[in-house]
């Protein structure tokens, strides 16, 4: 259990402001007259004297209080220009912002959970007892905004009005996150009172990017206050270090939706999306991969798209999963993102009319972006992250520096996007989800999809996502476990997680029809790993657009299923049509095979890989063991009849007999 307002309020400790009328004081002082006006819109008290100590704290010359006006966000992007933290662009409304070359993305190492003494964490989480992550704050906070001016939003993690949304303040002396604030969050300034009654509660983030030196960087740290739903971060720039409304809130809608959702919530790392059929049937999807592997790619494959990155969920009152976007915008990888996958987002980021924060990227002559992957013809040289860059350009240990950062990303709203479903996701009713897609970057084990043969099973899947490590984190299997993918997002111990997600899909307020299906996805396949030669993919991006249009067709009851020991997956003759149908392309049976032949010795030493991991973990629910073991004793079932590897004719032919 997760007991809020425990141990001392590092904030309130470190500012020294405990009153109202001590926050009115120093805001006043603070304050000039123009914001001053705008800060006394919002009356909660609570925020007032969060923002005094903010205040207080870091000591910044002057506060700019952000309204939400045309006015006030036309200033946020001309300060940042002015700053230098975001340089102009030759399209229209485009800008480029870059992090330090060392701040490529989240600094996992140096972001903790500020925790008291007596609390459980997740063994995959790094902690802080409170005591010294005050120290820490008070000693590089203080005054880390002299000088400088601090900005305060106030936004909502959601439509504002839907059950899950949480309001949040962003303070931060960065007019990067300001601005990346204001793209990918709905502002909330005039309603911040009534979203705070409404939900009960508020998040509060502060940042700082200080001086913003590489030899800052060692001092960079994240740390979330579970207990106080604050954040904080300082001498940092990337902004999923320091737009905290992203993964540093995240943290705690987790936490939010594990001890107090009553299992009817849930807070993940996945998409929102749906599949429109020609009957103009929409089947709503909320799908988990972890970064980086292609969670914006499926997002955008839907005909109506809703979210890229984040959902929160609950079980409705009429029966069925809600789900809405706590974002309004992408904060997107833009490597590999080109015409031919990313028709939407291409257009949007190509042709005038969006307004673009680019990061990390390189920018030539003209002042036009170019990145790896895009399909399109590069320059010669320019600028990227880490400088001034040409072809052929290396690091000290000779490996060559690509044209840009594979983390490089572009932020813009979600509206600027043709796919984008508004109606639908600005609904506070959120969408009815029917899928749910557990997805990660599998180069030789699982199939393109699968679906789970009960919630149970679902739960498992999400469970077991894997994905292929990276160069540095190279484990004795090759593979990183990755639970739900939002494994960095969980500050509780994962057993009372999975308790949750148990409870949550086999909530009895489900009806027949609401409650959703829940699937297994994966895109990185390897001809290699089917018998052939090559590194290739067996597959391409659109091929992705059949997969969800197939689960829906299953969901809907559209198709039948072959069953195996592991769940469901698609007949031949059903993918053969809905190729030709979603994407005009021909389907051949030998790829077929290659996609869904079971590989029984892979998936058996995968579920070893994962029981062996899991065993270390103290109080999971047993029923993940025992699904493990269904999985394990159907396996060797079919193997004791057909061998190693089982075709779909042969699994067809297996159940069948019975
Ligand atoms: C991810 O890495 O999952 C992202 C970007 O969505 S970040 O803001 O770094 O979390
Ligand atoms: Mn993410």
């Amino acid at each position: 259990m997760l007991k809020l307002n425990h141990g001392t309020d590092i904030l309130a400790a470190s500012g020294g402001v405990n009153s109202i009328a001590e926050a009115r004081a120093i805001l006043t002082d603070t304050l000039d007259d123009t914001n001053l006006a705008k800060l006394d819109v919002i009356k909660t008290e609570d925020a007032w004297v969060k923002i005094a100590n903010a205040v207080k704290l870091c000591e910044p010359d002057d506060v700019f209080v952000l309204s939400g006006s045309i006015q006030d966000r036309d200033e946020i992007r001309r300060r940042s220009i002015k700053k230098g933290e975001e340089k102009p662009l030759t399209m229209k409304d485009h800008t480029i912002h870059y992090d330090l070359p060392e701040e490529q993305g989240r600094i996992v190492d140096r972001t903790f959970y500020i925790v008291n003494e007596d609390e459980d964490t997740s063994v995959l989480a790094k902690t802080m007892i409170r005591d010294e992550a005050m120290e820490y704050v008070r000693e590089h906070m203080r005054g880390i905004m002299k000088g400088k001016t601090m900005f305060v939003g106030f936004f909502s993690r959601g439509p504002q009005g839907a059950k899950l949304a949480l309001p949040a303040i962003e303070i931060s002396s960065s007019t990067y996150v300001m601005h990346s604030g204001l793209i990918l969050y709905r502002n909330c300034f005039g309603t911040f009172d009534d979203q705070v009654k409404r939900s009960g509660t508020f998040l509060t983030n502060v940042h700082s990017e200080g001086l913003n030196r590489p030899e800052d960087l060692q001092h960079a740290r994240v740390f979330m206050d579970r207990s106080w739903l604050t954040t904080f971060s300082m001498f940092c720039t990337y902004a999923g270090n320091t737009l905290l409304l992203k993964k540093g809130n995240h943290r705690m809608a987790v936490d939010l939706a594990c001890y107090y959702g009553n299992s009817e919530a849930l807070s993940e790392h996945m998409f929102i999306t749906g599949m429109k059929d020609d009957s103009g049937r929409i089947t709503w999807f909320a799908g988990a991969a972890p970064s980086g592997c292609g969670k914006t790619t499926t997002a955008m494959a839907g005909t109506d798209f809703v979210g890229d990155d984040l959902a929160q969920m609950w079980v409705d009152e009429d029966g069925t999963m809600r789900a809405i976007n706590p974002e309004q915008g992408i904060f997107g990888i833009v490597a590999d993102v080109n015409r031919e996958g990313d028709p939407y987002l291409m257009k949007a980021l190509r042709e005038e009319g969006t307004e673009v924060i680019w990061s990390n990227v390189l920018v030539d002559d003209e002042g036009v972006t170019h990145w790896m992957g895009n399909g399109e013809e590069h320059p010669e040289h320019g600028v990227n992250f880490q400088g001034e860059w040409h072809k052929g350009k290396t690091k000290p240990d000779g490996t060559e520096i690509p044209i840009s950062h594979p983390n490089a990303r572009c932020t813009l709203r979600c509206d600027a996007i043709d796919n984008y479903n508004r109606e639908h996701g600005e609904d506070p009713a959120g969408v009815p989800v029917k899928v749910v897609t557990y997805s990660g970057r599998d180069s030789d084990t699982m199939p393109p999809v699968w679906v789970g043969k009960s919630p149970d099973h679902g739960v498992v899947i999400g469970a077991s996502i894997v994905s292929a490590a990276t160069a540095t984190e190279i484990g004795a299997s090759g593979v990183k476990r990755q639970p739900w993918a939002n494994a960095p997002f969980i500050p509780g111990p994962l057993a009372d997680y999975m308790k949750v997600q148990f409870e949550f899909f086999n909530s009895s307020k489900f009806d027949a029809d609401g409650q959703p299906v829940l699937a297994g996805l994966n895109y990185f396949l390897t001809d290699e790993a089917r018998g052939g030669s090559s590194k290739k993919l067996l597959g391409e991006k659109r091929d992705v657009k059949v997969w969800l249009a197939w689960l829906a067709a299953y969901a809907n009851g559209d198709v039948e299923a072959i069953e195996t020991p592991i769940g469901y997956i698609p007949r031949y003759e059903d993918l053969h049509e809905l190729f030709h149908k979603v994407i005009g392309k021909e389907y051949e049976w030998e790829l077929y095979v290659k996609h869904f032949s079971l590989y029984i010795d892979n998936i058996l030493s995968r579920i070893e890989l994962q029981r062996d991991a899991f065993g270390k973990e103290k109080n999971l629910p047993s029923k993940l063991f025992e699904v493990y073991d269904e999985w394990e004793s159907g396996l060797n079932e079919l193997q004791q009849h057909h061998g190693s590897v089982v075709s779909p004719d042969q699994l067809q032919a297996f159940t069948a007999a019975g």
